[in-house]
């Protein structure tokens, strides 16, 4: 029975903590159904080049030069965009359409991508828009996300991926005049349409030159999937809390389908607590040329442009094939560990019954650790004979909180039954925390 926090005086938890090998209780094994088919792994998603994406850009920032310096809803820079990214698509295979719909007196176009196959019940979309103001070329805004969304949506052609979702890519007319284009395609979606679509993703800002990382928090899973990539680079990142409803996801959400996203950040400034930990200048906004004439391929952070794009991948794999682990496969303890600051380490365990054989090369560990300082953190996962499998390594100064993340190892040397640990070690003062559940996926 797994006891509540505040049921157990933080002293009593503390006085427990000492022990050095603290065997949880609370522990919920399920038993393996043997005729259950191992899961599909879900596929890695491929490096997207940052050539290719920044390429992207030079095509934009050379539309505008030619149009009038923009590429702004109604001029002729951003038709000549949607053309642009169209014959891409056209050539790697895709089903694209145009949608047209008039704002304010001129003509705007949605473009949409669809990748064959895949079930047509469960469309996964990602998206970005495509116009940029009329004061300059937008290049972050947002010719950074519809590059990445474009170089990723080439990249499942390149692959000739065949995820479980049907994958639909899309580009936004008229998003800085207020959402228009994405509105106008979902009301002009049937209701039947929209109930299908099990999650939009947007990119609206992915480059900008002083970058923040900042991750829509709208959607759990959506968020994690996120979250988890960016702990595999061991970068922090924060919730996106400057544009809430001021970009295309708003539109989705606000008819009830699943949203997430990624923001660099635009006129708001950088903190000193966050250039710490992503760099760049305090005191300066994220980018400086938001809405501005030097909008230009100058304004934009390779890194963060290139993380991103890899994120937008990562998403796209995870999400589009992820195959829901038959809960046969899974065992999963939730019992709370305290975790001495500073001290000596704790493990929580698993124990492993009815399996066949050893466990997989791709054995999944599904952690959830809160902590006020996750760079104290260590974390181990020790196989029923004690081998250790390093998790995570102290970083001293990621001071983000948590360590809620997914690792995948190759355990395919050791027998799948057993006790499997969860091993926790603080290794710098200040700062606390607790296991609060684990799960290994077979
Ligand atoms: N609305 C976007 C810029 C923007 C401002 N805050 C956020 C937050 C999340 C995404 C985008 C934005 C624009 O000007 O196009
Ligand atoms: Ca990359
Ligand atoms: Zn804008
Ligand atoms: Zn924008």
């Amino acid at each position: 029975m797994r006891l509540s926090r505040s049921a157990v005086p933080r002293a009593l938890r503390r006085a427990t903590a000492g022990v050095a090998t603290l065997a949880a209780a609370g522990l919920i094994a399920a038993t393996a159904p043997a005729a259950l088919a191992a899961p599909s792994p879900t596929l890695a998603a491929p490096d997207i080049p940052l050539a290719n994406v920044k390429a992207h850009l030079s095509q934009f920032q050379s539309i505008a030069s030619a149009n009038g310096g923009n590429r702004a809803h109604g001029r002729p820079g951003y038709k000549a965009s949607i053309d642009y990214a169209k014959a891409k698509l056209d050539a790697a295979g895709f089903t694209t359409t145009v949608q047209q719909f008039t704002s304010s007196g001129a003509t705007g176009y949605n473009l949409v991508a669809d990748w064959p196959g895949g079930d047509p019940n469960q469309v996964l979309m990602a998206g970005a828009h495509l116009d940029s103001v009329s004061s300059g070329p937008g290049i972050n805004d947002n010719g950074s996300g519809s590059a990445g969304v474009l170089e990723t949506a080439l990249a499942v052609s390149r692959a000739q991926l065949q995820p479980e979702k049907h994958l639909r890519f899309a580009w936004w007319g008229a998003e800085e005049l207020g959402l228009v284009g994405s509105k106008y395609y979902v009301n002009n979606l049937p209701t039947a349409e929209r109930s299908k679509v099990s999650g939009y993703l947007n990119f609206d800002m992915i480059g900008s030159p002083n970058p923040g990382y900042f991750v829509y928090d709208d959607d759990p899973a959506i968020e994690k999937t996120f979250k988890d990539f960016y702990a595999g680079l061991n970068v922090p990142t924060e919730i996106e809390t400057e544009g809430d409803g001021r970009s295309d996801h708003a539109s989705f959400k606000n008819v009830g389908i699943p949203v997430g996203g990624l923001f660099t950040g635009a006129s708001r400034t950088k903190t000193s607590a966050q250039a710490q930990k992503w760099g760049g200048t305090a005191g300066q906004a994220f980018d400086r040329c938001y809405h501005s004439s030097c909008d230009t391929t100058a304004n934009i952070n390779d890194t963060a442009l290139d993380r991103n794009s890899d994120a937008i991948a990562h998403a796209i794999w995870t999400l589009g094939t992820d195959t829901p682990v038959p809960p046969g496969d899974s065992y999963e303890n939730t019992a709370d560990v305290t975790i001495p600051d500073n001290g000596t380490a704790v493990t929580s365990t698993i124990n492993v019954t009815g399996r066949t054989g050893n466990a997989p090369a791709t054995l999944r560990a599904d952690v959830d650790i809160r902590h006020t300082w996750r760079g104290d953190v260590v974390v181990d996962l020790l196989a029923p004979d004690g081998t250790a499998y390093r998790l995570k390594n102290s970083s001293g100064n990621d001071s983000a909180d948590n360590v809620i993340a997914t690792y995948t190892v190759n355990a395919s040397s050791e027998p799948a039954n057993g006790a499997w640990k969860l091993r926790v070690q603080d290794v710098a003062s200040q700062d606390t925390g607790y296991i609060n559940s684990w799960k290994l996926t077979f």
